[in-house]
């Protein structure tokens, strides 16, 4: 579950590790989905109706700051709705729009997007780490350098930069992190999930070949990148480790946002999201990420026509013979 971005964890959880009620007036609605999940690091409390408290886990409130400035901003209609922050018992806490709440039983797919999913200090930072060697390992024990071997550590740049690459992060600018199929156990085995053709399987199942979805969905992601391309916020911020949260239900509902704005921060010069980044540049590759994304939606019309044409003759011929 850990590689669901927050906010997806908590919805398909609609649950937190948060031991108090946020505010006994605003969990009224909502009392009985308050359920504590343990050893979860999650930190959103359902609060309602339709919204949501997301816990601040940093010390700066970049994550305010992006979504304050963006509900003035071109970009307003494609990110989760901001209501405001709130101190309680000491913590702080982002009271927004519950995306769950148009939706029944939705299928959810969580993308990382950009080419680059550290911010620029972390190639400063030094420090070894034990537990990210471990996971390099876990996923191909082959990648260390003898003399990483030798310490059993390697820094966090070492290991984003080692994912980016395993993934579809270094080439297309975007990986699908998770995928929960509506009824199934969501999938988050997908690490090394890299071309084209594996991230373009990926997202064929997940919309079941349906070409209504996969239309809905392309549909949205190209008025998403409008309003990115139009934001004055986004030329002016990079993102990293932000996420498209992709949904839609039986009903044939779909919504696609932008969220996790966390690692959202100023930069002084403008950012393209699309050049290439070199230290210093804080270019992110984001629309590069979703440029490429769009092509996959793209390229899977016509198998997902081919699909549903061929599901629709075999119900004709089924329908045929019960008839004679
Ligand atoms: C983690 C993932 C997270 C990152 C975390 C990584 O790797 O890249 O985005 O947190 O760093 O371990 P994986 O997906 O393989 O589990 P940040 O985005 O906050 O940097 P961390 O171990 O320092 O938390």
């Amino acid at each position: 579950m850990e590689t669901f971005s927050p906010i997806v964890s908590f919805i398909l959880n609609n649950a937190l590790d948060l031991t108090a009620p946020a505010s006994d007036a605003l969990l009224k609605n909502r009392k009985n989905a308050w359920v504590q999940l343990a050893g979860h690091p999650g930190s959103f409390a359902p609060a309602g109706p339709d919204t949501i408290w997301k816990k601040r886990l940093t010390k700066d409130n970049s994550e305010v700051k992006a979504y304050q400035a963006l509900m003035n901003d071109a970009a307003k209609d494609v990110v989760p709705a901001f209501y405001r922050e709130v101190e309680f018992n000491g913590d702080f806490f982002i009271e927004m729009e519950d995306l769950l709440h148009n939706f029944h039983d939705p299928n959810i797919m969580d993308i990382k997007m950009g080419c680059r999913t550290f911010l620029e200090a972390e190639v400063k930072n030094p420090v070894m780490r034990k537990d990210l060697y471990e996971k390099m390992i876990r996923l191909d024990p082959d990648a260390p350098t003898p003399e990483e071997h030798d310490e059993r550590a390697i820094t966090k740049l070492r290991y984003m930069q080692f994912r980016e690459q395993e993934s579809s992060t270094a080439s297309l600018g975007f990986r699908i992190e998770a995928i929960r199929v509506s009824g199934q156990t969501p999938i988050t085995d997908l690490k090394k999930v890299k071309t084209k053709e594996e991230v373009g399987a990926v997202i064929e199942r997940f919309i079941n070949s349906s070409e209504g979805i996969r239309k809905s969905i392309e549909d949205k992601l190209l008025h998403l990148r409008q309003c990115f391309e139009k934001s004055e916020f986004f030329k002016s911020h990079e993102l990293i480790g932000s996420s498209l949260l992709v949904m839609f239900d039986n009903r044939g509902t779909t919504g696609v946002w932008m969220i996790d704005f966390a690692k959202t921060l100023s930069v002084e010069h403008t950012v393209t999201h699309r050049e290439p980044w070199v230290l210093g540049n804080h270019e992110d590759g984001y629309l590069t990420g979703l440029d490429n994304l769009i092509q996959v939606f793209t390229d899977l019309s016509s198998s997902c026509q081919n699909h549903n044409e061929h599901q629709l003759s075999i119900l004709e011929q089924t329908t045929a013979s019960d008839v004679t």
